[in-house]
């Protein structure tokens, strides 16, 4: 089973700044444990990390026939991007909305997810640890091995 992640703008930086929000683990710290948590689950991750709504999209169309599910942080582009939706449905892989923030508790624009009703689940508001259970959850649901 593959499974892509696929990362927003500005979460390239995560570790470097706002650490009351969103903590102090790196982006490549959250990649490493995916890939330990991928092993132990038998499944392959593929992680990616675009800045640009269009290389977003495009990264998307490239799951078409190469992965079965994927983890989504589409960061700020989750309030507002149709497209990005859009490109979710149009390749309909299984995905997961993961937040490191609990957006529900945060300024009311945050509150609003474009892509949560395309998703499978959404998981927010867990920090980093947020993205294994994701994986935890949607490998389960995919119908492989999902422990603890
Ligand atoms: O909580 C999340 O995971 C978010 O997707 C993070 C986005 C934010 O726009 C969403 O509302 C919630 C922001 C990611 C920016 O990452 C930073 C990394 C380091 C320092 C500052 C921001």
């Amino acid at each position: 089973m593959r499974i892509a992640v696929l990362n927003g703008p500005s979460l390239n930086l995560l570790g470097s700044r706002e650490p009351a929000i969103y903590g102090t683990v790196t982006l490549a710290d959250i990649e490493r444990r995916l890939a330990e948590v991928a092993d132990e689950l038998g499944v392959a991750v593929d992680c990616a990390q675009h800045n640009g709504e269009g290389e977003l999209i495009d990264a998307v169309h490239e799951w078409r026939g190469r992965a079965d599910g994927a983890l989504v942080n589409a960061g700020a582009y989750t309030h507002t991007s149709l497209a990005l939706r859009d490109a979710l449905t149009a390749v309909a892989v299984p995905f997961v909305e993961v937040h490191l923030s609990n957006i529900f508790a945060r300024e009311p624009e945050r509150r609003v997810s474009m892509l949560a009703p395309a998703a499978r689940a959404v998981v927010c508001g867990f920090g980093a640890t947020g993205y294994e259970w994701a994986l935890r959850g949607l490998v389960g649901s995919l119908g492989g091995v999902a422990r603890g």
